[in-house]
């Protein structure tokens, strides 16, 4: 019995496959997984669960009755029985009951539903904004007046393992295909509104625990507001199928208490130059130090390195900052750091098109390997990447240190032995 209702229970998931019901709050595994919508952690949420479930429960009781008075009339009148069939048709007095009582139902249903839905549209009297906007593939999150704002991607080790012949079984990584970069933080018991858009295609923003969904679609502007009752990470994801990857494009949100938000946001502005690293996802070094010391890096690298011409100007900037590590001895332990980053950055921005192995897919993505690109002037290279070329999109928006960083991965990477190095403030100049 207990098989046959883990045999169904696979198959209801299977049917509901995408659908992060399935997958609601806590519960991260699929045997874990709720059978039901998640209650959530909004009043709002909870208002939902109600509804659905009192509507579950009339659909019940008029189950129960319509094929409760179906299977007795089949089995009290059937023709052994009665051979003879009765000729009565037609009575008003069932016809008027027949209408009246749906009718009375669907009231029933409405009127607290339309109570429900006037609440989620009402997006006055926001505590905060926050600016959604979906990309291919991923979302940014601007906090407006705020001065922060930030891409939150698909976690470095679920797209590691996504990839074709990635050879990593997926059930090794932790929330496989729902955990981000970069968390969406809110304060907890704050009404939170957020505007929704897009910059490219129709994306679709959904995390059941708030009971909020919504397109986000290019040149419109959509509201929708939550306020979360408990502190906690809550994940959800693009809910649009038309395209590549909108089944790649997680969504997680973390509510903290009012105090740990004000810490967060302080530390987002002090040094949003910020970590590509996932803050959330323990990462004990000081992110914010991180950037600030690969960039005096890259700069010690150029100045160090002869392949690149060294600009006094570098070499000031190195001398000056460095503090903790003499230029010189750090240099190659700083161009193994900088390739280091490299592969991160490649792995979450370039990896799905050019492959972990650099080979390309043939024949639309060339091939890194023995390029003419990557071997050619790093300037140019610098450039392709900044500004993208036909089908290869321009990733300006990332950092220049990440650029920097992920430019000279390539060309040390794969096989590629050109053995120079970018640094940020090339990157910065060839803007
Ligand atoms: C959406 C797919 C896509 C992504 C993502 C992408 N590229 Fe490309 N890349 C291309 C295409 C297509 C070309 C060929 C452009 C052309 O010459 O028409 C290309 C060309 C290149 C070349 C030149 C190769 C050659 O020999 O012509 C380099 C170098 C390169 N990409 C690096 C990168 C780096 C670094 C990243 C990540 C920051 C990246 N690409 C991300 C699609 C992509
Ligand atoms: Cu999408």
């Amino acid at each position: 019995m207990s098989n046959l209702i883990r045999g169904l229970r696979g198959l209801a998931l299977t049917g509901l496959a995408g659908s992060f019901a399935a997958h609601a709050a806590t519960p991260d595994t699929v045997e874990n997984a709720y059978w039901n919508l998640p209650k959530g952690v909004t009043d709002i949420s909870h208002e939902v669960f109600n509804l659905h479930m009192a509507a579950f429960w009339v659909c019940v009781a008029i189950a129960v009755v319509v094929f409760g008075v179906m299977f007795y009339s089949v089995f009290a009148h059937r023709r052994s029985k009665n051979p003879v069939p009765a000729t009565f048709h037609h009575s008003t007095t069932v016809e008027i009951i027949w209408t009246i009582v749906p009718f009375l139902i669907l009231i029933g249903l409405a009127v607290p539903a339309a109570g429900t839905l006037i609440k989620q549209y009402d997006t006055r009297n926001a505590d905060m904004t926050v600016k959604i906007t979906g990309y291919q593939w991923k979302w940014q999150y601007e906090y407006v007046g705020e001065n922060v704002s930030f891409f939150s991607t698909l976690d470095e080790k679920s797209n590691e393992a996504r990839q074709l012949g990635s050879g990593i079984d997926p059930k090794t990584v932790p929330n496989y295909l729902r955990n981000v970069d970069n968390y969406l933080v809110v304060p907890v018991g704050k009404k939170v509104r957020f505007l929704l858009t897009a910059n490219d295609v129709i994306h679709g923003w959904w995390v059941p625990d708030l009971a909020i969904k919504k397109d986000a679609i290019p040149g419109f502007i959509n509201e929708m507001w939550t306020k979360i009752n408990e502190p906690g990470v809550y994940r959800g994801g693009c809910t649009v199928l038309c395209g590549r990857d909108h089944g790649f494009m997680p969504i997680v949100i973390e509510a903290k208490s009012e105090t740990d938000y004000a810490a967060w946001l302080a530390a987002k502005k002090g040094g949003d130059a910020a970590a590509p690293a996932a803050e959330p996802a323990a990462a004990p070094t000081p992110a914010a130090a991180l950037p600030a010391k690969l960039e005096v890096a890259a700069a010690a690298t150029t100045a160090t390195d002869a392949v690149v011409d060294a600009k006094p100007v570098q070499l000031a900037a190195a001398d000056t900052a460095a503090a903790p590590a003499p230029a010189a001895a750090a240099a190659p332990a700083t161009k193994e750091e900088l390739i280091a980053r490299g592969e991160k950055v490649y792995k979450v921005n370039c990896m799905a098109c050019h492959q972990a192995t650099g080979a390309g897919l043939a024949p639309t993505f060339p091939s890194l390997i023995g390029s003419a690109v990557v071997a050619g002037p790093i300037d140019a290279q610098i450039k392709q990447v900044l500004n993208g070329k036909n089908a290869m999109p321009p990733f300006a928006r990332l950092k220049d240190a990440d650029i920097a960083a992920v430019v000279t991965y390539t060309r040390n990477s794969f096989g590629n032995k050109v053995g120079d190095a970018a640094s940020a403030e090339q990157v910065a100049k060839l803007r």
